[in-house]
C-alpha cells in the first residue's frame, strides 16, 4: 500500500516461510524486502523511509519529519501493542493455513517464541480476546472523529494499522473485532482500507471467503 500511495510500478514475490535463502541476498531472513534497481532494503520501516526520501516528489507517506516521526512512534504501538496482542491468536490460524513445507518450521518457531504448544494457544484464543480489545482502544478513539488514522487522507500510520487487520483477514476464519457499536468506525474505517487503489487490498482472498 505504501508502494501503491507513492504511485510506484511494483512487482511482488511470495515466499515460503522455509525459503528464506530466496532473501539472502538482502543480509537477514525476514521479509518484507524491496529491490529497486541497485538498492536492497529490509524491514518495513526502513523501508517506508527509504520510499518517502527516494520518491520525494510522490504523495508524502508521513506528511514532513515531525509526522514522521509520530508514525514511527504509531509503528512501535502496533508492534508492541496491537501485534502482541494479536499475534498469539492468529499463530494457530498461520498454522493451519502454512504450506505443507512450512508447518514444522513454524510450530518450532512460534512454539518456541510463545512458550506453549499451537494446540495450548488455539485453546487460549477467548482468554486472549480481552486484552487484544484493550489494545485497541486508541485506534476506536482516533477513528471516532476523522476517517482515516493520519486525518481526511489515509497514510503510512494507516497502512501500519491496517496491515495488522489484513493479516488476520488472511489468514483467519473469525473477526479479531467484535462485533458491536464500540467498533463502528474501526470497521468503516476498515472497509475504507480495503476500497484503496482500486480495493487493492480487498484483492487478497479473505480466508473466510476462501474456505
Ligand atoms: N519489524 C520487521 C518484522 C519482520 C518480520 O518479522 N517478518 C516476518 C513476517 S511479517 C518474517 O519474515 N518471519 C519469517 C520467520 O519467522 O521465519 C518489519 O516490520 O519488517
Amino acid at each position: 500500500m505504501a508502494l501503491a500511495h507513492k504511485g510506484l510500478a511494483h512487482q511482488t514475490r511470495a515466499i515460503k516461510f522455509t525459503e528464506a535463502d530466496r532473501i539472502a541476498f538482502s543480509g537477514q531472513g525476514k521479509v518484507p524486502v524491496l529491490v529497486d534497481g541497485e538498492t536492497t532494503v529490509h524491514d518495513s520501516w526502513a523501508i517506508a523511509c527509504y520510499l518517502e526520501d527516494a520518491y520525494p516528489e510522490a504523495p508524502s507517506l508521513f506528511g514532513g519529519d515531525p509526522a514522521r516521526m509520530l508514525t514511527f512512534f504509531v509503528n512501535h504501538w502496533v508492534d508492541r501493542s496491537l501485534q502482541a496482542a494479536l499475534s498469539p491468536i492468529l499463530a494457530p490460524c498461520v498454522y493451519d493455513a502454512a504450506h505443507a513445507d512450512d508447518k514444522a518450521y513454524y510450530r518450532e518457531t512460534r512454539e518456541a517464541r510463545y512458550g506453549r504448544s499451537i494446540e495450548t494457544l488455539r485453546g487460549e484464543r477467548a482468554q486472549r480476546l480481552p486484552a487484544l480489545d484493550r489494545a485497541l482502544e486508541p485506534l476506536r478513539a482516533r477513528l471516532e472523529d476523522s476517517p482515516f488514522v493520519c486525518g481526511d487522507a489515509p497514510a503510512y500510520g494507516d497502512y501500519l494499522v491496517f496491515a495488522e487487520f489484513q493479516w488476520a483477514r488472511c489468514v483467519s476464519p473469525d473477526d479479531p473485532l467484535t462485533e458491536d457499536e464500540r467498533n463502528r468506525h474501526v470497521r468503516a474505517w476498515r472497509e475504507r482500507m480495503l476500497d484503496l487503489f482500486d480495493g487493492l487490498a480487498r484483492a487478497m482472498p479473505a480466508y473466510a471467503d476462501e474456505a
